[in-house]
């Protein structure tokens, strides 16, 4: 099957990459957001979204004249849906005594209803949003057949989920196995002819229900070996342990590979996928939900450590470095380190914190400052959160001439002991009792 012309709804994180990859491999695409500074960002020639690449992937898009955008839908041979599905922050669900968030999946409905008028015998539709089970068959089905058309009979429908890596989105686009999930075999091959157009990992051809579990499977099992690596930093910090030199030496166990410990989990997938099981079916996920309170929790353990090295954090002036989810991206969503920060702000602790891929970082509740020396310059204590590459670089050796604070905490494992002592600091660690 040949596709002439895509239309891409959302242009986010996988939406403006996918795009970009189908134009630059002579597809037509319009790529759509109903954000219309997005949509005045991208014509000016600029990107709204920090990922390596993306600049000059979306660059030679454009000038390939085949990717164009716009705030509506037109009609194309096939339809991408990428647009987030959050939770609910003020809604929760309840089952049992125990609360979980529920899936917000009011973007992906004003998707599907932006296609139905250009819904033709032959079109395909592929819903790549990670979305709670069933999702495909019992929510986007329905509204795409108000086009007075048979899903699956005159036109095709799958579900193929995104599974890259924020900060190496452009290579694993192309490269990582990808699934296909058809609400019929055919609906499974279409997507296949589709995804072949720029991916040359393998495509899997599955049913939909399939792929949107495997997508959910992927990210819960992350999620869960993260909370069991932070539970271990609790217990070892209870026994008096290192627990990064016992997280070494138990992964020398052929059959062990234990994640690492560190603030807490962010972004808008590992933290957010695994209540689409829970909601979906709370009495068979009490593992999943409990990883999801472990890890959630998280940042309350950093603020125990923080006391146990500054006693009352009244006054108590804080460097925090690092407010992005995780190392090297400029992603703020669902960050633990802001948690973190707004927890300490609380106990009355003066927080500056300086995010390198963000210096005009504006969060409410948080003094974000533009620079290391703005944030280091006369900290009590400085307090390491993301283990940005920036930061890694920063020994107790260099940090001792750039500020007074002679108390380093460190939730990541960058500052050693030793040299931490030569240099004159007190250190911290998390998960070192
Ligand atoms: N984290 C830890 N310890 C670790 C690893 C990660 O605390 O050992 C934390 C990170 O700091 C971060 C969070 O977990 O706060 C999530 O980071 P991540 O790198 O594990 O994952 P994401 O959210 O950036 O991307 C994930 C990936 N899924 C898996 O690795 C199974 C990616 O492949 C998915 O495409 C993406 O979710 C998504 O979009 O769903």
């Amino acid at each position: 099957m040949k596709f002439e012309k895509v239309c891409i709804l959302g242009l986010g994180y996988i939406g403006l990459p996918t795009a970009s990859m189908f134009a630059t491999h002579g597809v037509k695409v319009l790529g759509v957001d109903t954000n219309p500074e997005i949509i005045q960002t991208l014509r000016a020639g600029h990107v709204h979204i920090h990922e390596p690449g993306l600049g000059e992937a979306v660059e030679m898009a454009v000038t390939s004249g085949n990717l164009s955008v716009d705030t509506r839908p037109q009609p194309a041979d096939a339809f991408i849906i990428a647009v987030p599905t959050p939770f609910y922050e003020h809604e929760l669900g309840e089952y049992n005594g125990q609360t979980y968030k529920k899936a917000d999946m009011r973007a992906v409905i004003s998707a599907a209803r932006a296609i139905v008028p250009h819904v033709r015998r032959g079109s395909l539709v592929v819903l790549e949003s990670t979305s709670p089970p069933r999702t495909t068959v019992d929510l986007l089905v329905p509204i795409l057949e108000e086009s007075g058309l048979k899903a699956g009979t005159d036109f095709d429908v799958a579900y193929s989920p995104e599974r890259v890596l924020p900060g190496q989105i452009l290579r694993e686009l192309i490269e990582n196995a990808r699934v296909i999930g058809g609400l019929t075999p055919q609906s499974a091959q279409a997507g296949y002819d589709l995804y072949a157009t720029f991916v040359t990992g393998q495509i899997h051809k599955t049913d939909a229900t399939s792929a949107e579990m495997v997508k959910l499977m992927e990210n819960t099992y992350r999620d869960v070996n993260i909370a069991i690596a932070n539970e271990f930093s609790r217990l070892a910090e209870r026994f008096g342990v290192d627990v990064w030199e016992a997280i070494r030496l138990a992964s020398l166990h052929p059959r062990v590979k234990i994640l690492s410990p560190g603030p807490g989990v962010g972004g808008h997938c590992i933290s957010v996928d695994p209540w689409f099981f829970v909601e979906g079916a709370p009495d068979l996920s009490p593992l999943i939900l409990h990883a999801r309170q472990v890890n959630d929790s998280q940042p309350h353990f950093v603020l125990d450590l923080v006391k146990k090295a500054l006693g009352s954090l009244k006054g108590k002036k804080i460097a925090a470095l690092g407010l992005a989810y995780k190392p090297d991206v400029d992603d703020l969503r669902e960050s633990p380190a802001t948690e973190v920060i707004h927890l300490l702000t609380k106990e009355g602790a003066v927080v500056k914190a300086f995010e390198p891929f963000k210096p005009d970082a504006a969060l409410p509740g948080v003094d974000a400052v533009p620079s290391l020396e703005l944030a280091l310059k006369d900290a009590d204590a400085l307090l390491l959160l993301v283990k940005h590459t920036q930061f890694t670089a920063l020994s107790p050796q260099v940090l001792q001439s750039l500020t007074p604070a002679r108390v380093l905490i460190d939730t990541v494992n960058v500052w050693q002991p030793a040299a931490s002592a030569e240099a004159g600091f007190s250190l911290f660690r998390l998960g070192v009792g």
